[in-house]
């Protein structure tokens, strides 16, 4: 039955999910079967006190049905949201690739996407320090093409037989299940601090990428290098990029541990709402390409997971827009349902030998068999691509599709051939001819053994509240490390990446830098291997630093969807607000009210405003800045409100742009944005809003002034 919400996005694919939209407005109650129920308040019984009947089949459908509503949570990425959407290519790509989504700039393809973190369980926290998923599934008229990114460019670890000893680290551990959707404990890091080979992918864990303030404002790569294969099915290299319009932007750590107290959906509801109000979020896919003929030519393997190909070598192309314009109907049917496979290409996309990469080939298909319960999962709605799918595929459980005739089987003559196969002139997929010659070992290449040249890269990268952001997350974490000879051994690996960080870190922990780093330092490797030959190997990297990787230099030009929090009681300048929320408004940002308590809050003339928020149901934390009008009477309750000075102190120490107009002064001299640097840009205090609102805005757009964190300790 068809929905009668209404549908913003008619991409085929949503005229696709039409068909199994069901909506109970206006309809009798029934049975799965179809039987108007009758009473859905009591069990059939015998007799008003008596025992409950078998018989009663409405009642026993209903329970067992409930029963069986769980299905596994993803063993990784269990937590996550999702949107629908449409991605569009710029211009044609076909010099490099034959895949049809990427040629026609006219051509809108049909995508969900969904977002996660990956080591909390499914009700876990948003705001972990955690990798995030970025997961695209296009539904092209060749068949899904499925991008499973993340937000960092790298990964832990290099061969995929590494990673459920890598996830079984990071998880809560397994006598007590604590802690919960956190690496700062005791296996995660003695795993890595055995595993050298983790230290690139552990920088960017520890900086800020891994608290982002929105999905929406996140990277998302394929981490991968890929291949694209054009008509004459000539090869390139591809790694993929997804570039936010709104910029990269994060939380500060504290922040990011009170917002998982105050809403632990923080960023699903963010995705949500934005979606709901029309600010759609919005990237650019963007793609390195390598010749075929450069492979070798870097100072890394393009193979090796743990390496990113810096931007200053090899440019980012910018080639298409993804939009997200629709959020799903059902939360289970379409973001817990949904089925993502890195081996779901198309013509004109292939594979490098990255060995993460093989053996991720295997695990998704695997992983869906046992989540959605057997191999009809790509006939679940949200799964099912556009384009027609015929084969001598049958039955299993659950199977939809009636397939009729006689023929199950090909070679066949009663079907008269049919389905028959697809030249590559008609669409079929071929793979890249890859010349291979070799013995089968079990061995990592020695191009794989540089572990630190690009750990040593993005630390250099960093801006210096980016740098100060690590030390503090690497003392944090280590922290909580109990067993010292962990600590120890990490300070060993860290000293190969930067003797600074080290030291830092060191301080923190109340120990010193081993003089040495522990011996072997890398401890995987085969019973037979001699352990000499697989320790890191120290490249120079031809970079001191790379732009692209501190988000100091990212977006900050726009406050669209910002949210901005306006602290107001009894007599507050209603012409004060309204002002502001214009200017803001016409950025693109949002304003809502708080105040001490809900419902309708006077402003000085006595007009009515209705308050968004009490100070019991909001915080500072949930907001990007606040904004404080005047008032005489309003300034005088603020002033002696403790939660409302505590709500400004908490957005001055996470380094947020606060304005104020009017006469302010009894308010702001009771917190420290009172006692703000003349020279601090973001806190903004004046007679009109008229005169500073550009200035506001402009300090929302930076999005934190992070110099304010060395300058002065807040105990908020
Ligand atoms: Fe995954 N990963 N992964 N992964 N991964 C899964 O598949 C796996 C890796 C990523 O929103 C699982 O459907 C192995 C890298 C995302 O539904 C599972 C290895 C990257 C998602 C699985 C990796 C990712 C998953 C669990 C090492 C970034 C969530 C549920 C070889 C490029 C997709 C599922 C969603 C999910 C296996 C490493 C991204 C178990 C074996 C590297 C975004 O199959």
């Amino acid at each position: 039955m068809a929905t009668k919400k209404k549908n913003t996005n008619v991409s085929k694919k949503q005229v696709d999910l039409d068909t199994n939209r069901e909506d109970g407005a206006d309809q009798f109650l029934t049975t799965n079967h179809g039987v108007r129920i009758n009473d859905n308040q009591n069990s059939l019984k015998a007799g008003e006190r008596g025992p409950t009947l078998l018989e009663d089949f409405i009642m026993r459908e209903k329970i067992t049905h409930f029963d069986h509503e769980r299905i596994p949570e993803r063993i990784v990425h269990a937590r996550g949201s999702g949107a629908h959407g449409v991605f569009q290519v710029y211009e044609s790509m076909a010099k490099v690739t034959k895949a049809k989504f990427l040629q026609d700039p006219k051509r809108e393809t049909p995508v969900f996407v969904r977002f996660s973190t990956v080591a909390g369980f499914r009700g876990s926290t948003d705001l972990a320090r955690d990798v995030r998923g970025f997961a695209v599934k296009f539904y092209t008229d060749e068949g899904n093409f499925d991008l499973v990114g993340n937000n960092m460019p790298v990964f832990f670890i290099q061969d995929a037989v590494k990673f459920p000893d890598l996830i079984h680290a990071v998880k809560p551990e397994p006598h007590n299940e604590m802690p919960q959707a956190a690496s700062a404990h005791d296996t995660f890091w003695d795993f890595i601090s055995l595993m050298p080979e983790s230290a690139h992918m552990i920088m960017w864990v520890m900086s800020d990428r891994a608290l982002p303030r929105s999905y929406r404002m996140m990277e998302g790569f394929g981490v991968h290098t890929f291949r694209f294969l054009n008509e004459q099915n000539k090869s390139t290299f591809v790694k993929f990029h997804w570039k936010p319009l709104l910029g990269v932007h994060s939380v500060a750590w504290d922040e990011a541990q009170n917002i998982s107290g105050k809403d632990a959906d923080f960023h699903r509801r963010d995705l949500w709402e934005a979606i709901e109000s029309g600010v759609f979020p919005e990237w650019e896919l963007g793609v390195q390409l390598v010749k075929e003929s450069d492979e070798h030519k870097f100072e890394f393997d393009l193979l090796d997971p743990t390496k990113l190909i810096p931007e200053e070598l090899v440019p980012v192309q910018r080639i298409g827009k993804l939009t997200l314009n629709r959020n799903p109907d059902n939360f289970f049917a379409e973001t817990e349902q949904v089925a993502y496979h890195v081996g779901h290409v198309v013509p004109g996309i292939d594979f490098s030998n990255d060995p993460l990469l093989q053996g991720r080939l295997f695990s998704y298909l695997d992983t869906q068999l046992k989540r959605l319960g057997g191999p009809n999962f790509h006939e679940i709605p949200i799964n099912r691509p556009v384009a027609p799918v015929h084969n001598n595929q049958r039955d299993g459980h659950m199977r939809q599709t009636i397939n009729t005739g006689r023929v199950s089987y090909e070679p066949n003559s009663i079907g008269g051939g049919c389905p028959f196969q697809a030249a590559m002139a008609d669409g079929g997929f071929n793979s890249f001819e890859e010349r291979i010659d070799a013995k089968k070992v079990r061995q990592r290449s020695p191009s794989f053994h540089d572990h630190f040249s690009q750990a040593t890269l993005f630390y250099n990268s960093q801006s210096d509240s980016e740098q100060r952001h690590i030390v503090n997350a690497l003392r944090f974490e280590l922290g909580k490390v109990e067993i010292p000879d962990i600590r120890v051994r990490m300070l060993g690996i860290l000293s190969q990446v930067s003797k600074d960080l080290a030291e830092q870190v060191a301080e923190g922990l109340g120990i010193p830098v081993p003089a040495k780093p522990e011996q072997p330092m890398n401890q995987s490797f085969g019973a037979d291997t001699d352990p000499k030959s697989v320790q890191p190997k120290k490249v120079r990297s031809s970079l001191e630093s790379s732009a692209a990787l501190s988000m100091k230099n990212t977006v900050k030009n726009t406050i669209k969807s910002r949210k901005v929090a306006a602290l107001i009681a009894d007599g507050f300048d209603g012409k004060h607000l309204e002002a502001m929320k214009k200017a803001l408004m016409a950025e693109g940002a949002m304003l809502k009210t708080v105040a001490p308590r809900n419902g309708v809050i006077k402003t000085a003339d006595g007009k009515a405003v209705a308050a968004d928020f009490s100070l019991l149901t909001a915080a500072s934390v949930l907001f990007d800045a606040v904004y404080i009008p005047g008032g005489a009477a309003s300034i005088e309750t603020l002033a002696d409100s403790a939660d409302a000075c505590h709500f400004v102190d908490e957005a001055y120490k996470h380094c947020k742009a606060i304005c104020a107009t009017g006469d302010t002064t009894e308010f702001l001299e009771s917190t420290y944005a009172g006692e703000a640097d003349d020279d601090d840009e973001a806190v903004i205090i004046a007679a009109n809003p008229g005169k500073v609102a550009a200035a506001f805005i402009t300090a929302i757009a930076n999005h934190r002034n992070w110099d304010r964190e060395v300058e002065r300790k807040i105990p908020a």
